[in-house]
C-alpha cells in the first residue's frame, strides 16, 4: 500500500496524554496515516519574523512523520490573513462585499504555496498518495507538477464552492481554477458545490463536465470530481456525550438553567455563521410567544476567531451589544434570556450541553458542512431527543433531513421554527432524530476518509 502524505495549513500533532482529545478530522486522518504510514505537513502556526524559516521541524509518532514549517511575518500577513482569509473565505461564502483583493496578497498566496511545495519535495517518494486540504493550498499541486511530480494528488475543499458569477468577481479566479485542474481528484462537501465548480468551467468556456459531472476536462487535463460530506466520529461522540452528561460540570450547567428549556448555539465567531440573524430570530420568538418568557434560556458559545482581522473584532462587539440589548429589553431580575459566552468550552462540557439542549440552533448564512449540527444530533438521548433547527444553506442540510430547515435571513421563519421545536411531540422528535442518527452512523468521518481515498487511488 502506498504511503499517504497529508498537507494542510495547520497540522494536528498528537498532544501529551491528558490534553483535550483531537477533533474528528484529526482522528480520521491520523488513522489513515497510521494504517498506510505517512507524512502530515503544514504550517506550525509560528512566525520566523522577517528571516526565512529554518529547516522543517520533524516529529515522529508511530508510523507518522509530522513536518512543520514556520512562515515569515510577511508570508503570514499576505498568504494567511490576506488572500486566504480576506479573499477566498468571503468569496467562497458568497460575500463579495467583504472580499479585499490586493495583488500583494495574491502574490504572497502563490509564493507560500511554492514554498510549501519546495519544502515537501525532498520528503516525497514516487508512489506516495498526496492529499491536500482546503482553500489555503489550492495551487500546491500545480507547483508540484511543475517540479516534475507525477504522484496521485487529491484535494478536498472544506468550505463551499460558489457559483460562477460570485467566483468570477475574484480577479484571479482563472488561476485558481487552473490550480484545481492539476489534481487527480477534487472533492467538495456537497453535490451543489460540485455543480458550481463544473458550472464555472463551462460558463468560462474553459472546460467540460464528463460522466454526469464526475469528471472534468480543462487546461489539457482530465480529472475526477466528487462530493464527500465530512462527518464526525458518530458512535464515539454519542458515547462521549452520555459520559459527559453525568459530569459535575454538566450537572452545574443543568442547575444553572433552573428547569428552563435550553437552546444552544455553538460557533466560531465568524460572519458566515449567521449569529446576529439568529439572535434576532430568538428575540422575535420571545416577542411572538410571550408565554415562553422566563421559560427558556438561549446559550450561545462563540470563542473569538481571527481577532486580528478588524471585521471580526467589530463583529465581536456587535454580537455582545446585541445580546445585551435583548437581555436588557426582555430579561427580568431572575432571568437572562441570552447567555453569550465568548470563550471556547471544553469538549466534554460541549457534548453534555448539546445533550441537555432541547434545541440545537445551527443557522449559518453559508457553511461548507457544519459539524456542530452533526455533533448535536449524535449527542441526543434516544429516549428524549432534542430538535435540530438547521439552515438550509449549511452543507449538512443536504443530509440531515430530520432537521427543521430554516432560511436564516427569514427572522420570523427562525422564530417559528424555535416555537415548533419546543412544542414538538416526543414521537415526532424521535422519528426525526432516528432518521438522522441512522444516517450519521453510516456516514461517519471514517467513511468520508475511505470514500475519498478510494476514489483517489482507483483508476
Ligand atoms: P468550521 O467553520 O470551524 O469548519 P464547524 O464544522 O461547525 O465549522 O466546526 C468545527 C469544529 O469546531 C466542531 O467540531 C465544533 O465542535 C468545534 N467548535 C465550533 N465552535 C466551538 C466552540 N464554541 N467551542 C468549542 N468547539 C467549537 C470548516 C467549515 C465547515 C466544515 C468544517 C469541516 O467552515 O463548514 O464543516 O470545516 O470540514
Amino acid at each position: 500500500m502506498s504511503r499517504l502524505v497529508v498537507v494542510s495549513n495547520r497540522v494536528t500533532v498528537p498532544q501529551k496524554s491528558g490534553d483535550a482529545p483531537a477533533g474528528g478530522l484529526a482522528v480520521a486522518l491520523q488513522a489513515a496515516l497510521e494504517e498506510r504510514g505517512g507524512i502530515w505537513m503544514g504550517w506550525s502556526g509560528n512566525s520566523s519574523g522577517e528571516r526565512g524559516p529554518e529547516k522543517l521541524d520533524i516529529r515522529e509518532h508511530g508510523n507518522i512523520t509530522y513536518a512543520l514549517t514556520d512562515l515569515t511575518d510577511t508570508d503570514v500577513e499576505e498568504y494567511y490573513h490576506g488572500f486566504a482569509n480576506r479573499v477566498l473565505w468571503p468569496i467562497c461564502h458568497y460575500r463579495l462585499d467583504l472580499a479585499e483583493y490586493g495583488r500583494k496578497e495574491m502574490a504572497g498566496y502563490f509564493r507560500v504555496n511554492r514554498f510549501f511545495a519546495h519544502k515537501l519535495a525532498p520528503l516525497l517518494k514516487p508512489d506516495d498518495i498526496i492529499w491536500v486540504h482546503d482553500y489555503h493550498l489550492i495551487p500546491l499541486a500545480a507547483e508540484l507538477r511543475q517540479m516534475g511530480f507525477k504522484n496521485k494528488i487529491g484535494f478536498f475543499l472544506h468550505i463551499p464552492w460558489p457559483p460562477a458569477d460570485v467566483l468570477f468577481a475574484m480577479p484571479v479566479h482563472e488561476q485558481i481554477m487552473r490550480g484545481l485542474s492539476q489534481y487527480d481528484l477534487v472533492g467538495f462537501q456537497t453535490d451543489f458545490d460540485l455543480d458550481n465548480f463544473g458550472g464555472g468551467l463551462v460558463r468560462e468556456g474553459i472546460g467540460e463536465r464528463l460522466e454526469g459531472g464526475k469528471k472534468f476536462s480543462t487546461y489539457g487535463r482530465t480529472f475526477k470530481g466528487g462530493a464527500y460530506s465530512i462527518s464526525i466520529e458518530t458512535k464515539a461522540f454519542a458515547e462521549f456525550a452520555v459520559k459527559a452528561s453525568k459530569s459535575s460540570m454538566v450537572r452545574k450547567a443543568r442547575q444553572s438553567v433552573e428547569g428552563r428549556d435550553l437552546i444552544i448555539g455553538v460557533d466560531r465567531l465568524d460572519y458566515s455563521k449567521g449569529i446576529t440573524q439568529r439572535i434576532d430570530g430568538f428575540e422575535q420568538f420571545l416577542k411572538l410567544n410571550p408565554a415562553y418568557q422566563n421559560k427558556v434560556t438561549y446559550l450561545q458559545v462563540t470563542p473569538k476567531s481571527r481577532s486580528e482581522v478588524p471585521e471580526y473584532e467589530q463583529m465581536q462587539r456587535t454580537v455582545a451589544e446585541q445580546a445585551g440589548r435583548v437581555n436588557g429589553a426582555l430579561g427580568t431580575v431572575d432571568w437572562v434570556p441570552i447567555r453569550y459566552v465568548n470563550r471556547s468550552v471544553p469538549r466534554p462540557l460541549l457534548a453534555g450541553l448539546y445533550r441537555l439542549a432541547k434545541i440545537g440552533l445551527v443557522t449559518p448564512l453559508r457553511d461548507g458542512m457544519n459539524l456542530v449540527a452533526k455533533e448535536y444530533v449524535a449527542a441526543q438521548d434516544p429516549e428524549d431527543p432534542g430538535v435540530l433547527v438547521l439552515s438550509r444553506f449549511a452543507g449538512a442540510a443536504r443530509e440531515l433531513s430530520g432537521a427543521l430547515l430554516v432560511n436564516p435571513y427569514d427572522i420570523e421563519g427562525t422564530a417559528h421554527a424555535i416555537a415548533r421545536g419546543l412544542t414538538m411531540s416526543l414521537d415526532e422528535r424521535k422519528q426525526r432524530w432516528e432518521k438522522m442518527m441512522e444516517h450519521l452512523l453510516k456516514y461517519d468521518i471514517n467513511r468520508w476518509c475511505d470514500d475519498f481515498l478510494k476514489d483517489l487511488t482507483e483508476e
